[in-house]
């Protein structure tokens, strides 16, 4: 007995997880252990479906469907399921976790074969209603979320294992035999970190678009906080750093929860590659680790920004401290892709993934030189929080050098605009870098943006994300009208559309807009959409008059 405990310590210390880190920094294994600490714990709500719908085929609704209220929930329970094929039970609400049931047998039966149902889960209505087969689109079909049980008796209790996100759910009998039954029973054990809704407190004076959008934003970052900050319930479960960023903007205002921000941190920095370079995206199951060889140059600066907004937000610089290396260490990789003239070579090698928005044909270089000069100026904004100022010297300067060259080959004076690439494309977020970047003044970037507001032709972003530094930046050169414009058109046309939670992607004219080819795949609760919640709560000036 006494040589056995004598082992447990070391025997304990195998059967901890063992997590990919970093061998670059050497403090990695601690971050990791930091992480785990703010783990935050799960908190699980009950809920019941709330009614029965049925879609309606409908050409003004988003995607052709719509769905209309068909009865109370009370028949599952009392007549044969088999009647039932094809239901579609509402929840309400966006819901994130596991589906229970039971069945009971009806008149007396008893149950001679097992049962087969299927159960479809849909964040919405258009989901529902588009066949998943033959599958073409570009991500796992497993992500589609139906899911076959067969139960091999009556009366039983299942719970489904895959965790869902959805608001509606179809269930139909794909075998039975010549006895009846119905439910006994549905369940659904909701899940989210978020401890306390957070009650909104908007001034009086706003206006009723703003307060939903600013609900619909809360609801979206509750669904996707769980014990990471999550990119989408539904899809990828991960996180991403740019998702990461503004969630964190966004529970800033709101939940206040900042200790999953802090855990998303380390975690971040424990799972950088052998050279030190963040990977974009991690999962946690079955234990944190990063998406191997997936590195966005843009996020990697974008985490700078994180970190130090997350300082700013909370006095912690002993995290600031910790992970101070990997901000040196992502501004170094950054650096290395600059022509000789100080512009971001799109070809130098390595081509690095940059993410910046969901859209076709969009030219990313001058929206890279604005955020690396962004990134170099906040970044250095951090070591003189940190008093690393010495550390970080040059960074002014080159950020300075970048400008310069920026304006010279990237800003048509003549025309007032920022052109990007080899095509000089004008885009939205070409413009907007540079305003953020501080590369046009405030006069100059209020006309540039004035003026890709009023180009049919310009390149406009494709999804929220993309949104968010637009609506930034016409903040940040004064167009506060512009920017409450946008917002309320942008997000209040998911209103309009029926939104439940905010989209991962939108286009108000293509309801079919999806990066991976087909959009029930897409994410219809998605963490960077929740981003108003951020500029309706942080410039009440604006947003809540
Ligand atoms: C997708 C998701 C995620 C985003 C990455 C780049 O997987 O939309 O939110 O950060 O792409």
């Amino acid at each position: 007995m006494r040589n056995l405990l004598s082992f447990l310590p070391a025997l304990l210390c195998c059967c901890m997880p063992v997590f990919a880190q970093s061998s670059y920094f050497k403090d990695s294994r601690e971050w990791l252990k930091k992480a785990e600490a703010c783990k935050p714990a799960l908190i699980y709500t009950e809920c019941k479906p709330v009614r029965i719908v049925k879609s309606v085929k409908d050409d003004a609704a988003f995607q052709g469907w719509r769905m209309e209220h068909a009865g109370s929930t009370d028949v599952l329970f009392s007549e044969s399921l088999k009647k039932h094929s094809g239901v579609i039970l509402d929840f309400g609400q966006h819901l994130t976790g596991n589906l229970t049931f039971s069945l009971k047998l009806l008149g007396g039966a008893t149950a001679d074969a097992p049962v087969r149902l299927k159960f479809t889960f849909a964040e919405v209505p258009g989901e529902l209603n588009t066949p998943f087969d033959p599958y073409h689109g570009g991500l796992s079909r497993a992500w589609l979320q139906d899911e076959t049980i067969t139960l091999m008796t009556v009366p039983v209790k299942e719970t489904i294992e895959r965790r869902v996100s959805f608001r509606y759910l179809k269930v139909d009998v794909l075998g039975a035999s010549s006895y009846d039954f119905a439910f006994d029973d549905i369940s659904f054990r909701a899940q989210s970190s978020v401890r306390v809704m957070h009650d909104t407190g908007l001034a009086e004076t706003t206006d009723p678009l703003i307060k939903r959008i600013n609900e619909i934003g809360l609801i979206t970052l509750k669904e996707c906080m769980q014990t990471v900050y999550e990119d989408g319930p539904k899809r990828d479960q991960r996180l991403w750093i740019g998702d990461l960023y503004l969630e964190a903007l966004a529970n800033a205002c709101s939940y206040k929860q900042h200790d999953l921000t802090k855990r998303c941190l380390y975690l971040l920095g424990a799972a950088a590659d052998e050279e030190g370079l963040l990977h974009a995206t991690l999962m946690e199951y079955p234990e944190p680790h990063p998406q191997e060889n997936t590195h966005c140059l843009d996020y990697s600066l974008i985490y700078n920004i994180a970190l130090l907004e997350y300082v700013k937000t909370t006095g912690d610089k002993t995290t600031a401290n910790d992970l101070w290396p990997v901000v040196v260490r992502q501004i170094e990789f950054a650096l290395r892709q600059h022509s000789p003239d100080m512009i971001y070579d799109m070809h130098k090698q390595p081509v690095y993934w940059l993410v910046f928005d969901w859209k076709d044909g969009y030219d990313r270089q001058a929206s890279m030189q604005g955020l690396t000069i962004l990134a170099l100026n906040k970044s250095y904004e951090l070591a003189c929080l940190l008093g690393k100022e010495k550390d970080a010297a040059e960074w002014p300067k080159i950020a300075k050098k970048m400008k310069k060259a920026a304006r010279k080959y990237l800003y048509d004076k003549a025309q007032g605009v920022v052109i990007s690439g080899e095509s000089k494309q004008v885009s939205y977020l070409s413009q907007a870098w540079m305003v953020l970047s501080e590369t046009l003044s405030s006069e100059e970037g209020a006309e540039a943006m004035k003026k890709v507001l009023a180009m049919p032709e310009a390149c406009f972003p494709g999804s929220p994300y993309g949104y968010h530094y637009v609506v930034e930046a016409l903040l940040k050169c004064g167009l506060n009208e512009e920017a409450r414009r946008l917002l309320k058109d942008y997000w209040g046309g998911m209103v309009k559309d029926g939104a439940d939670t905010f989209w991962e992607v939108y286009d108000p004219n293509n309801d079919a807009l999806s990066p991976y080819g087909f959009f029930p795949v897409n994410s219809y609760c998605h963490a960077w959409s929740c981003t108003p919640v951020y500029f309706i709560n942080k410039y009440p000036d604006v947003f809540q008059r």
